[in-house]
């Protein structure tokens, strides 16, 4: 039988509950053990304020990183993977979007594919927009270039402007 061809896809990951470092390390070591999968590099981990909905709501800061993985999986195979790792790392959905949250993990980019659904959307579409995303996409794959919104270098430079998030190195 011939195998799928390994894609190269960008994963984020961020935590902002429930010992935060401690839940990023736990889900890079994960990633890497998802089947047909292996991970290829990650970047430093990153702590930026949080991006909330209802500024009145209070949360903690975010522990954020990016994994490179080189995968034989689907995309949509690849994103039941993330959300049972997900799960399995205490996430509960609450009704309120950007909730706090143990651990998130988007599918950022899936080699040079584009897909609109609501199921999954890649690239990820508030990428391009983001400090704790494009900071460590950036560290791993400068050259990296984005469908549809241009090379991860411009990005992150733009982002250094107009983001006013704050988002640095741990
Ligand atoms: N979905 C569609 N496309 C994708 C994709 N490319 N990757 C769907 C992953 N999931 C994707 O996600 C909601 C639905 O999006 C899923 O059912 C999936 O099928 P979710 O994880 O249940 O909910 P969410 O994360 O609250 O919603 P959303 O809109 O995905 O939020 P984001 O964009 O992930 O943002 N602030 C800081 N500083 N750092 C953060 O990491 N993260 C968020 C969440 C908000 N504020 C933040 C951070
Ligand atoms: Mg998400």
């Amino acid at each position: 039988m011939i195998q799928p061809e390994k894609m190269r896809v960008y994963i984020g990951l961020g935590s902002n509950l429930n010992d935060p470092i401690a839940q990023i390390k736990t889900a890079l070591a994960a990633l890497d053990a998802i089947p047909e999968t292996c991970s290829i590099r990650h970047s430093s981990l990153y702590r930026s304020a949080p991006l909330t909905l209802n500024a009145t709501v209070m949360q903690p800061d975010y522990i954020n990183a990016v994994a490179a993985l080189d995968t034989r999986l689907e995309p949509m195979q690849l994103l039941a993977e993330l959300q049972a790792l997900e799960q399995h790392q205490g996430r509960t959905r609450s009704a309120q979007r950007w909730a706090a949250r143990t651990l998130d993990l988007d599918l950022l980019l899936y080699a040079d594919r584009q897909c609109k659904s609501e199921e999954l959307t890649v690239p990820h579409p508030r990428l391009h927009e983001r400090s704790f995303v494009l900071y460590p996409l950036f560290e791993i794959a400068p050259d990296l270039h984005v469908p549809g919104q241009g090379s991860v270098r411009v990005l992150a430079a733009r982002c250094r402007i107009h983001d006013t998030l704050s988002c640095s190195l741990l």
